[in-house]
C-alpha cells in the first residue's frame, strides 16, 4: 500500500504518494557534471525550467552550488548571483513549486524572498546553523538529504557498518532536530543521498531498503538521474544512463519514493505514470480479492 501525505511548502501543498512527483534539475553552474554550463545565463535557465514544466515537472530544483564529487565550495555571493535572477524570472510565471538547492542559510533566505517554496539541503542542516530558523520562519518545504563527508572528499573511502540503518538514523535524528526547532512535520521530506559518500553497493542497499526510509513517515525524495552507480551497472557514460536511470526510478517509486529528482523530465514522467498506474491497479486487484 502506498503511503499518501500532503507536503506543505509555503502556499503550495504537494500531494505525495498517489502520483509520483517529478523534480526537474536546473543547474545554474558553469561546471555541472552532466549538463555543464548549458543554463548559466538566467534567460536560458528560465526557459529550460518552463520546458520542464511543460514536460510534466511538479517541482524545479534550482542549484548554483556544484555538488559533484570532488567539487570545491562556491562563495555565497557567487551562488546568489547565479540563482536569484533565475528565481525572479520564474516566480509568478510557473505553477511548479520552486526549490533552491543550497546548504547556505543566506542563499536559502534570499531564494525564498525571491519566490522559492522548498529548500533542498544536501547537508540536512549540518552545514549552516542558521538554516533551520530560515526554514521555520518561511514555512518552506525542507528536504533533508544524507551525505557522508563533504562533496570534495565523500567518494574517497565511504564506510558504513549498515548503510540503511545509519542513513535512516541520521535522517530521523535530523528530522527530530527540525521539529524541535519549530519546523512543521508536514514541511519535511527525506532523501537517502544516492552517491553522496556511498559505494555502488551502498547505493543498492539504500534502494532495495527504501521502504524503511519511507516508514519514517515523511515523503521520500530520490536523486538517481545519470548518477555514477548507473554507469558502473551498465557501462554507460553520463549521457547514456537514461534507460538504467528510468529502471532505478521505477523501482524507487514502487518502493516508497514520492519525488524523483531528474534531468530528463519527459521520459521520467512517462516512467512514473506507468509505475503509478500499475501500483494503483495492483492495489485494486488486492482489494477485489478481499471483498
Ligand atoms: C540528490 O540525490 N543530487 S547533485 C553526479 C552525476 C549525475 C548527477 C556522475 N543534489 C541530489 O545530481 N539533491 C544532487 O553523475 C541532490 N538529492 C537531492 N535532494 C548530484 C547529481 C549528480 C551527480
Amino acid at each position: 500500500m502506498r503511503r499518501t501525505c500532503q507536503w506543505k511548502c509555503r502556499d503550495r501543498t504537494l500531494a505525495c504518494g498517489s502520483r509520483t512527483l517529478i523534480m526537474g534539475i536546473l543547474n545554474v553552474t558553469p561546471d555541472s557534471f552532466s549538463d555543464g554550463g548549458l543554463y548559466r545565463f538566467a534567460p536560458d535557465a528560465a526557459a529550460h525550467a518552463l520546458d520542464m514544466e511543460a514536460d510534466g515537472a511538479a517541482i524545479i530544483d534550482i542549484g548554483g552550488e556544484s555538488t559533484r564529487p570532488g567539487a570545491a565550495e562556491v562563495p555565497a555571493d557567487e551562488e546568489l548571483g547565479r540563482v536569484i535572477p533565475v528565481i525572479r524570472m520564474l516566480a509568478g510565471k510557473t505553477r511548479c513549486a520552486l526549490s533552491i538547492d543550497t546548504t547556505k542559510a543566506r542563499v536559502a533566505r534570499a531564494a525564498l524572498e525571491a519566490g522559492c517554496h522548498i529548500v533542498n539541503d544536501i547537508s540536512a542542516g549540518a552545514a549552516d546553523p542558521e538554516m533551520l530558523s530560515v526554514v521555520r520562519e518561511s514555512g518552506a518545504g525542507y528536504i533533508l538529504m544524507h551525505m557522508q563527508g563533504t562533496p570534495r572528499t565523500m567518494q574517497q573511502n565511504p564506510v558504513y557498518e549498515n548503510v540503511l540503518e545509519e542513513v535512516c538514523r541520521l535522517l530521523s535524528d535530523r528530522s527530530e532536530a527540525c521539529l524541535a526547532a519549530g519546523v512543521a512535520h508536514e514541511a519535511l521530506a527525506l532523501d537517502p543521498g544516492i552517491g553522496f559518500g556511498k559505494t555502488v553497493d551502498h547505493n543498492l542497499d539504500l534502494l532495495a531498503g527504501l521502504d524503511r526510509l519511507a516508514a519514517l513517515g515523511f515523503p521520500v525524495v530520490a536523486g538517481l538521474s545519470r548518477k555514477s552507480f548507473l554507469g558502473v551497472l551498465t557501462g554507460a557514460g553520463p549521457s547514456g544512463r537514461l534507460a538504467g536511470g528510468l529502471a532505478a526510478m521505477a523501482f524507487a517509486a514502487a518502493h516508497g519514493a514520492a519525488v524523483l529528482r531528474v534531468h530528463d523530465v519527459k521520459e521520467s514522467c512517462d516512467a512514473a505514470r506507468v509505475v503509478d498506474i500499475l501500483l494503483a491497479h495492483e492495489q485494486d486487484m488486492k482489494e477485489c480479492r478481499k471483498s
